[in-house]
């Protein structure tokens, strides 16, 4: 069956007008648009812990979650590799049913089995599931010439931290080492030279309005 999957390999960047020129300079620029973004997990972050990121995003609802089967919790010294690869799952029943596993919710637990509704979010409640994080992002995205398939975003986000990210989108089980070599030599190309993963906006917002889920994720080596 077809679901709408797909595996997102992305490598965010630090940066500044010198790369802002470098982007304009051998990409063009394909728009600009402004998002909300609300994740949400239990009050004991069972999602978040598994690195598994549900959020809702113009009315539509995502799960973001790790390729590599994580057996319970994230390895701790796992090597961070400059990419991160992640599945994003677009269908609601989907996302439904995966996050009930994630957090082992059983169907007496829920009294029912619920269908999820994308205009009523009770659904939520039955899974105890809150906001804890919610900010608003104004992104301008590029592509550059001879390098198909790949699209550099740059980030801003209303609580004071911007970044950019190289993404190639890849359908399920097609190859993602052809993908993160793409990225490789984009980054090449717009003579970056960072060596350690940069900080995503969630990882900020974290650290700055959550210092408790912060410290718990960092030790349990998710951030
Ligand atoms: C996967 C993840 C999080 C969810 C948000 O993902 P992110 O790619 O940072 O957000 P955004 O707005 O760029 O989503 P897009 O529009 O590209 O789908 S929050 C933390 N993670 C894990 C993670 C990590 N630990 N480190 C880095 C560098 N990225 C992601």
């Amino acid at each position: 069956n077809f679901l709408q999957m797909s595996v997102e390999v992305e490598r965010k960047f630090l940066f500044d007008s010198d790369t802002l020129k470098a982007i304009e300079d051998i990409g063009d620029c394909v728009g600009q648009k402004q998002f909300h973004d609300k994740y949400f997990d239990t009050p004991d972050f069972k999602l978040t812990l598994r690195d598994v990121w549900l959020r809702r995003r113009k009315q539509s609802w995502e799960l973001k979650c790790p390729i590599d089967p994580v057996n319970g919790t994230v390895e701790p010294g796992r090597e961070k590799s400059l990419c991160t690869r992640y599945k994003e799952i677009t269908n609601l029943p989907e996302i439904y049913q995966r996050v009930k596993e994630v957090i082992k919710v059983t169907c007496e637990d829920c009294k029912a089995d619920i269908t999820p509704s994308d205009e009523d979010d009770s659904w939520l409640n039955t899974l105890k599931l809150c906001c804890f994080a919610e900010f608003t992002t104004t992104r301008r995205s590029f592509t550059l010439k001879g390098e198909d398939g790949v699209k550099i975003d740059l980030d801003q986000a209303d609580f004071g931290y911007h970044v950019g990210e190289i993404e190639v989108l890849v359908p399920e089980g097609a190859d993602i080492q052809s993908a993160q070599e793409k990225i490789r030599h984009t980054a090449q190309r717009l003579g970056l030279n960072e060596e350690r993963r940069v900080e995503g906006k969630m990882t900020v917002y974290l650290k700055r309005y959550r210092p408790e889920q912060y410290a718990i994720l960092l030790s349990a080596h998710v951030l």
